[in-house]
């Protein structure tokens, strides 16, 4: 069971083998992920050899396995975490009780819904960063986009996986319905708001990778605590790719933020420089972490109640962290909206559950942001995270305006100073004029970025990660 096979077609460690009909139904579904790939995969570099890890085994040390290998060639499989032996019920109205190895009958379309959703933000990441090769600041940095690019690939197979194997007809139409819809197509928009946005410049994906992943991690926590478990064990072995995600955004936008800061101790402009000024890195975080904050939905959200109380969403690791894990009783502290009025109430805690997990979130965001700063010592400078409450979408604050320090102001005030907290058109004209060639020269970097301190798997930092135009 718990070796992976990957000699097979699909490889897999969940036997797939000893079951025809489900083979056959991801057998067909596999050629349509593969045409997707070719027409929304990462445009370019698609024959070139790609020094990538792929997954081999679901241990720790079963990532370690690096080569160069092209992508359409990716060994894409179905890899669930080992199961945890007489697991339970961890929170919600069934508390204590076994687990489900299957779909519960009254959970089935709710289970369905947040599978979905979860599963339709992989395909939307990979088409948002597909034109980021031609871009690129270095060979490390564009063999990093492409990990990125084939795992959330990969995240895509275990939701596709979950939607075929318990959820019957309407499963395989989900799981070819998640191949249709197109990021930022009017006709057919990806489910969420962030996976609708462009990802056109490095800038934007080092901050995707760093705050929209971050919210990845955190949902994908709270699914991890699900009391189906085959839905919990296939997130909890994503979790362990996403890691490396984040680590591509925050160390990123750390070697953004250096080259940034060696401009201002020398006294130069960074832009005069070739680098990118503060401003603009802040109006960039600004528009990002707001947009990921909208990913956790509603303030108050009975879609979030429901979720907790049936066992199927919970909060991260609930057994370590929490003492009464039917929260039934206690309440949350929250900011809403009382006669136009923002008044402190208390909520029912299932009621916030959105919130409990966006708390997680923040508090991780800062950490991030601390590093960054470090960066900036001695310079004068910092980055800050805007408030929850600026340039919503979702939730209470949606309709509102706020300026970045959570002050309620005119739509007026808004429009006229938007250009001060939000990237303007100038702004991303700057960003695409400087990210405008790619480079391509092993051990070669952009102006505005730094070197990394090390390579990949400890291969030098001229490594040539990506053969390019070699056959
Ligand atoms: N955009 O009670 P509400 C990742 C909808 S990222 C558009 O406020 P709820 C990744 C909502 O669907 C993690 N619509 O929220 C990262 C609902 O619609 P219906 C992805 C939104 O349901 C980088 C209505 O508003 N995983 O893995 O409590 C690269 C009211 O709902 C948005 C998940 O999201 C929005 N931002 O919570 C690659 C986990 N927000 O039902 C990958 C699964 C809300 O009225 N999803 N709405 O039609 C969930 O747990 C929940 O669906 C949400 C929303 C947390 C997203």
């Amino acid at each position: 069971m718990s070796s992976v096979q990957l000699h097979e077609k699909i490889p897999n460690n969940v036997d797939l083998s000893s079951d025809q009909r489900l083979q056959r139904a991801l057998e067909e579904w596999q050629p349509h992920f593969l045409a997707w790939w070719r027409e929304m995969g990462p445009e370019r570099f698609q024959e070139d050899a790609i020094y990538l890890r792929t997954a081999v085994s679901v241990d720790a040390g079963g990532w370690a396995h690096f080569d160069y290998v092209r992508m359409p060639e990716y060994r894409w499989g179905i890899f669930l975490a080992e199961p945890v032996p007489e697991r339970r019920i961890g929170f919600g109205n069934d508390f204590g009780k076994p687990v489900w190895q299957e779909v519960p009958g009254e959970h089935r379309n709710t289970l369905r819904r947040l599978i979905v959703t979860q599963g339709d933000t992989e395909p939307a990441s990979v088409e948002q960063q597909r034109r980021l090769g031609a871009t690129c600041p270095s060979l490390y940095d564009l063999r990093n986009l492409f990990q990125v690019n084939v795992e959330e690939g990969r995240h895509l197979w275990a939701m596709a996986y979950l939607l075929h194997t318990y959820f019957g007809r309407d499963g395989r139409e989900e799981a070819r319905a998640l191949l249709e819809r197109r990021s930022g197509n009017p006709d057919k928009p990806r489910i969420l708001g962030a996976f609708n946005q462009p990802i056109d410049d490095w800038l934007s994906f080092f901050m995707f990778t760093t705050f929209t992943d971050r919210d990845g991690k955190y949902q994908l926590l709270a699914l991890a605590e699900s009391g189906f478990d085959p839905l919990s064990r296939t997130c909890r072995f994503m979790l362990t790719e996403e890691a490396h995600h984040m680590f591509v955004g925050e160390s990123g936008m750390s070697r953004i933020v250096e080259r940034t800061a060696e401009c201002l101790r020398a006294g130069k402009e960074p832009r005069s420089a070739g680098a990118l000024d503060l401003a603009t890195i802040q109006k960039y975080l600004n528009f990002w972490y707001s947009l990921s904050l909208d990913l956790f939905g509603s303030e108050v959200s009975t879609n979030a109640a429901q979720f907790f109380g049936a066992g199927l969403k919970g909060r991260p690791r609930e057994e370590e962290r929490y003492q009464d894990h039917l929260a039934l009783e206690g309440s949350y502290a929250m900011d809403v909206y009382e006669g136009g009025q923002l008044v402190q109430k208390p909520i029912a805690l299932r009621s916030a559950m959105n919130e409990v997990l966006r708390d997680a979130y923040v508090e991780d965001c800062l950490k991030a942001l601390g590093r960054w700063n470090k960066r900036l010592a001695g310079t004068g400078a910092e980055l800050v995270l805007p408030s929850r409450r600026f340039h919503r979408e979702q939730g209470m604050f949606a309709g509102h305006c706020f300026d970045p320090a959570g002050h309620e102001i005119t739509a007026e005030e808004l429009a006229r100073r938007r250009d001060e907290w939000l990237p303007s058109d100038a702004d991303r004209a700057y960003v695409r004029s400087l990210m405008a060639h790619p480079v391509l020269e092993p051990g070669h970097f952009a102006s505005w970025i730094a070197p990394p301190p090390r390579g990949i798997n400890g291969q030098p930092i001229d490594f040539r990660y990506v053969r390019y135009n070699e056959q």
